[in-house]
């Protein structure tokens, strides 16, 4: 990356600087489960997950603005406006999975949210809900409720960084429902650009930053089986792996079928062939 400074690395992405306004995110081909990334990689997964941000980015300029200047021949990298990033994870729950499923079982509320009495794991919630978390360096993030949350972006701020992530989460769930895909909660990081705007940066809506489940697989009373990474998951227990570093490595059966799980992602959502983004990455934000 020879115009770059390397800035930082996430579990599957880099992150450089191309200037004082600019950034370049570049998401890997790594694939990460149970929390450890696996030492083989998914051919063209992160140019899936590129072209996916890409697309959505396009397509929710009337919600919020995004830091997106253009995506890279290499249909991996994104050049990007550099933000202020506020210190909150902006996390839009459908269904109740994961730290959210706990946090029910444990209090009947998620991030101060008190839900219905009752409810299955992998239920539909009566409506989406703004369940904020802080970003954590290590482990996982911590659910915050909204005072809190307020307390680190302020009332103001928080009041409209709520209802952006709200129509964001509807406007892409409605879309890839409609697809057979269930968007089951979201994670959006939001920043401030030079003019102190509000601005969608990150990646957004693909199925590293959301859960993306199978829709005619769908059963509450259950965990759901992931859309793009069940192959990965069941073969790894299958070994009676630990779940502790290191991964091990995949068959090809397994990369090839979680690689084609990526495309066919990519292609029903967005309507374009794969092998048109490898083409011109810029067709995703026609
Ligand atoms: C920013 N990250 C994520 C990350 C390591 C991505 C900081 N437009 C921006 C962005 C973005 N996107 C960021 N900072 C300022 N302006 C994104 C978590 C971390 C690798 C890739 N961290």
């Amino acid at each position: 990356m020879p115009d770059a400074v390397h800035l930082g690395s996430g579990k599957v992405r880099e992150l450089f600087e191309l200037d004082d306004d600019r950034l370049l995110l570049v998401a890997s081909d790594r694939i990460s489960t149970f929390d450890v990334v696996l030492p083989t990689e998914i051919p063209d997964k992160g140019r899936v997950l590129t072209g996916l941000s890409g697309f959505w980015f396009a397509r929710t300029r009337g919600i919020v603005a995004n830091h997106l200047l253009e995506l890279r021949d290499d249909g991996r990298s994104t050049e990007a406006r550099r933000l202020a990033m506020l210190p909150i994870e902006c996390v839009v729950r459908g269904y109740l999975a994961g730290s959210g499923w706990k946090d029910y079982q444990a209090t009947g509320e998620v991030c101060g949210h008190r839900l219905p009495p009752g409810l299955r794991e992998s239920d539909r919630l009566p409506a989406p809900i703004f369940t904020p978390a802080t970003k954590a360096q290590e482990g996982h993030d911590e659910n915050i409720d909204r005072a809190r949350a307020a307390e680190l972006v302020g009332d103001d701020l928080l009041g409209e960084v709520e209802r952006i992530s709200l129509d964001l989460y509807r406007f892409a769930s409605d879309h890839t429902a409609a697809r057979g895909i269930v968007i089951a909660d979201t994670k959006f990081e939001l920043g401030l650009d030079a003019d102190g705007t509000l601005t969608l940066g990150d990646e957004a809506l693909t199925p590293d930053s959301s859960r993306f489940w199978p829709a005619d697989e769908y059963a509450p009373g259950r965990g759901q089986p992931s859309f793009d990474k069940q192959y990965v998951r069941d073969y790894c227990e299958s070994l009676g792996w630990n779940k502790t570093p290191p991964g091990p490595e995949l068959p090809a059966d397994v990369v090839d079928g979680t690689r084609a799980r990526y495309v066919e992602a990519f292609e029903r959502l967005t309507g374009i062939p794969f092998e048109n983004y490898l083409a011109d990455p810029t067709v995703v934000l026609a």
